[in-house]
């Protein structure tokens, strides 16, 4: 390929990808609103009339995966949910999450480009992945000494992921709070020598949200008791995982 033809490629490539971005409309909604909830009126983003979009046929492929979430009345021009978005099914842990749509009108064929941005709300509660915990501390345990605790998960991204753990008061134990790019963890931190006595302690992980419920769930472990709870449907969700450390002599 000579000079000029490799420049000519290059120059239709890069027209042919300004036109496609061009063309894309962009969007957002919360996961989980209820279906029938309007996105936003794609006839005025496309600034034709809604009964273009009608006698023009417009619909939504309906092949693509993303395409049975989302669907336009053609009488409105309405871009409405039709279906229930899960963010956490669809992106996981991503911190953005994005559907793309197609969608054609005819006569004459024009074909476009929707891009949904999906925004995640604080629907998950921190979990602990282990339900059963029992800490054995030795007596002679030294001031400082440092015991990992389990580390608590939580579905949701960004500010409604988790995001602290706090620990019931007590004089023996401190918590000290790793904050890594992946997860949160947090190590209990010997304060006061322990003389054989049997002390519960209540772990608690926390996320974002703008609201502080804990629903405890308790089970008995052979002399210790452990406790996880999740709390569903709250702004602000907690899990709290109760332990008690035994002393040995
Ligand atoms: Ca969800
Ligand atoms: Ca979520
Ligand atoms: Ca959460």
């Amino acid at each position: 390929m000579d000079v000029t033809k490799y420049y000519s490629f290059w120059i239709v490539v890069l027209l042919s990808l300004w036109e496609s971005s061009l063309g894309q409309i962009v969007y957002s909604v919360s996961e989980e609103v209820n279906k029938g909830t309007v996105i936003g009126n794609i006839a005025k983003d496309l600034k034709i009339s809604a009964q273009e979009l009608e006698t023009r046929m417009f619909q939504i492929m309906p092949a693509g995966s993303n395409a049975k979430y989302f669907d336009v009345n053609v009488k409105t021009g309405s871009l409405f949910v039709k279906d229930r978005i899960d963010r956490e099914e669809l992106c996981g842990s991503n911190q953005k999450c994005a559907l793309n749509l197609e969608a054609l009108a005819q006569n004459p064929h024009r074909f476009y480009r929707l891009e949904i941005i999906i925004l995640d709300i604080n629907d998950n509660a921190p979990f602990f992945l282990d339900s059963n915990y029992i800490l054995n501390v030795t007596e002679d345990a030294n001031l400082g000494e440092r015991f990992p605790l389990p580390i608590a998960k939580d579905s949701d991204v960004g500010s409604n992921s988790l995001k602290e753990y706090k620990l019931s008061s007590n004089e023996y134990f401190s918590l000290d709070i790793h904050s890594g790019q992946q997860s949160i963890s947090a190590d209990l931190v010997l304060q006061k020598a322990l003389d054989r006595e049997k002390q519960a302690l209540v772990l608690t992980g926390v996320d974002g949200g703008n609201k502080h419920e804990v629903a405890p769930l308790n089970t008995t472990l052979s002399g210790a008791y452990v406790g996880c709870t999740n709390v569903a449907n709250l702004p602000k969700r907690k899990t709290v995982m109760n332990f008690q450390e035994t002393v040995l002599d």
